[in-house]
């Protein structure tokens, strides 16, 4: 029923990846957008996510936030998917999508915030150590392919592949072969394209007026 899973989300936000996902799992859901301001920061909203962000999704009476936590949870709990890892896939899984949600998500930020440092006392203490670095990390982690845990598309291709996706998109990554031609072959999916057309066709009334002084 898709009163069992609901989805929070702007279509100008990082909940097109949980969209994607929600897209792959195939399992009823009903959205809620929300436009940035008043409506994400409404104690109804607040209350369900004290952050204020998009996206949320709420499944029974779990709420998930965090787009990497949301797509590991839904290719857990809907195992039928065939997205969630094998014994043999886990490490290199796990591996990638902390790596993408935290350390190449933070390099990719802070650079295009304008942030850097050369100080090699400082650039130890960050996780990520330089963008350089992460993005070195990152096309290991692709490996040789053709996904992340090798022949089969797993969520964590899903949620990776949306970093690359974005930083290509917007210019923050740089535009490697590796990278394109990752990005091409998992945007080439069915549930992918459906999630697209869902939120681009929402975007005139939801999007993209940003939040202003957050
Ligand atoms: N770490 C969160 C980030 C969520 C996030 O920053 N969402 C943005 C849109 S992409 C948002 O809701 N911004 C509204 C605000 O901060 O006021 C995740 O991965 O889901």
């Amino acid at each position: 029923m898709a009163g069992d899973l609901k989805f929070y989300t702007n279509p100008m936000s990082r909940g097109r990846i949980a969209r994607w996902m929600l897209e792959e799992v195939g399992q009823p859901y009903e959205t809620q957008f929300l436009r940035y301001g008043p409506e994400m920061n409404a104690p109804a909203y607040t209350a369900i996510n004290p952050m204020a962000k998009v996206p949320v999704i709420v499944h029974g009476n779990t709420v998930v936030t965090e787009c990497a936590a949301i797509c590991a949870y839904l290719a857990d709990v809907f195992p039928g998917a065939g997205l969630g890892p094998t014994d043999a896939e886990r490490g290199k899984y796990y591996r990638a999508m902390f790596f993408a949600a935290g350390p190449l998500e933070q390099a990719v930020t802070n650079r295009s915030m304008g942030w850097a440092t050369d100080d090699p006392q400082k650039s130890g203490m960050m996780g990520y150590g330089s963008f350089e670095r992460a993005i070195d990390g990152l096309k290991s982690l692709l490996g040789d392919g053709p996904y992340i845990c090798g022949d089969r598309f797993t969520a964590a291709d899903v949620y990776v592949g949306s970093q690359i996706g974005w930083g290509l998109g917007f210019g923050t990554m740089p535009e490697t072969p590796e990278f394109t031609g990752y990005r091409d072959r998992i945007y080439a999916r069915e549930a992918f394209t459906r999630a697209k057309a869902l939120d681009d066709a929402a975007m005139a009334e939801y999007g993209p007026n940003m939040p202003s002084g957050s």
